[in-house]
């Protein structure tokens, strides 16, 4: 090949490759605009005991409650984990912790994933969606640098420079955070609570004191802020021109706070509202009418691979989760499912060491721990059994 002939096809390649590219880029940008977006809004540290649309004593939270109007409340939705970092890393990969070494709160050492494993907003983004997180990570594995597009405080949709792409946006709510009990005498001696502590309903474990009970109903009033911060998102969609076209789900990340709630392997920790807002435009992705609510059971594993559903990207099958929405899920079978895993390992200063099953009714609990925590095992009065087992109906 001559100089004139080489640079010629080096011409005619780099324009074919830049039109390839160009094209590719295109139909990814074409195809993509043809998806719905979807937003998560996650709250700290609440079960759905706290919340009067799941719980008769909970708080109101009328804009929740809206939410389900047009869409589909998961009377059934548990964290796998019932602290944030464990129940997080799940949601983010859609495995669970225990198999991939990510079920320490804290952890010595961020694990790394398995070869492959990549977070599900990755899978996204390769997909041609914007990623946002807005703006707790908290993860027990190293993310992947191409997880997010941001992941900052002031990460939103509404920064993507393509109107036309569709977005999965994550946004974090701490206003429910344990931190948020933790009151000085002055506070509970001065501040009134919007809720009325007599009316709080308590369940037979709590003690029935003042401090107590305004305790408990000062966290209602907390749900309520949460509540506020839900229709503030709703509203942004809607100026935007986007809330028909973004399914919204609105979860916490575990239960809590009160005691036997956040770090214990219980209901009350595990057991989490769940509403997801559906969109007119996409209404065909979902087996159900607005406004029903579903008993199957779901779990963190599945939230991930359900978003991927609903984006029409297929599920890597290292994920743990399967879909409990979007096309090819028939609601029949999701009202079927009935089982959902936990683990609570550490938590901060409390080492444990426990499995759970929810199945239908029942709860299994496993410990494996032979001795309560913070005892050693030789102070123990009898010789432990090894492991302890309950079931209960719930
Ligand atoms: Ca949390």
């Amino acid at each position: 090949m001559n100089t004139k002939t080489f640079r010629i096809t080096t011409v005619w390649s780099a324009f074919f490759a830049t039109f390839l590219a160009f094209s590719v880029s295109f139909a990814q940008q074409a195809h993509a605009a043809e998806r719905p977006n979807v937003v998560w809004i996650v709250s700290e540290d609440n079960s759905h005991h706290y919340l009067r649309h799941f719980f008769k004593d909970g708080a109101p939270a009328p804009n929740i409650e809206a939410m389900a109007t047009h869409g589909v409340t998961f009377d059934h939705a548990f964290s796998n984990a019932p602290v944030c970092s464990v129940a997080r890393s799940t949601l983010a990969t859609g495995c669970l912790g225990p198999r991939i070494g990510t079920q320490f709160h804290r952890k010595h050492t961020i694990a790394t994933l398995p070869d492959g494993l990549r977070m599900f907003s990755e899978v996204l983004r390769d997909a041609g969606y914007y990623t946002s997180n807005n703006s707790k990570t908290d993860y027990n594995a190293t993310p992947s640098k191409e997880a997010w597009d941001e992941s900052s405080r002031t990460a939103s949709w509404r920064k993507r420079t393509n109107d036309d792409q569709p977005f999965f946006h994550m946004e974090s709510h701490g206003q429910s955070h344990e931190s948020s009990l933790h009151f000085s005498q002055q506070v509970f001696e001065n501040e009134k609570t919007i809720t009325d502590p007599a009316s709080v309903k308590l369940a037979d474990y709590f003690p029935n004191t003042e401090k107590f009970r305004y305790t408990h109903a000062r966290y209602h009033d907390r749900i309520g802020v949460i509540d506020g911060i839900v229709g503030n998102t709703i509203a942004k969609l809607k100026e935007d021109g986007l809330l028909e076209d973004t399914f919204v789900f609105y979860f916490g990340d575990h239960g809590g706070v009160l005691p036997r709630g956040k770090g214990y392997i219980y209901e009350s920790g595990l057991h989490v509202p769940l509403v997801v807002r559906v969109p007119s435009k996409w209404k065909h992705l979902v087996d159900r009418k607005n406004g029903s609510r579903a008993k199957g059971f779901v779990s963190f594993i599945d939230f991930g691979p359900t978003v991927l559903n609903l984006a029409s990207v297929d599920v890597p099958g290292q994920m743990d989760g399967v879909p409990f929405l979007g096309a090819g899920i028939s609601a029949s079978e999701v009202e079927a499912r009935d089982e959902s895993f936990g683990y609570a390992d550490r938590f901060d200063e409390k080492y444990e060491f426990i499995r759970s099953l929810r199945k239908g009714k029942y709860q299994y609990i496993r410990y494996f721990q032979p001795y309560p925590p913070g005892r050693p095992a030789e102070q123990l009065p009898i010789p432990h059994a090894g492991f302890h087992r309950m079931a209960r109906t719930l």
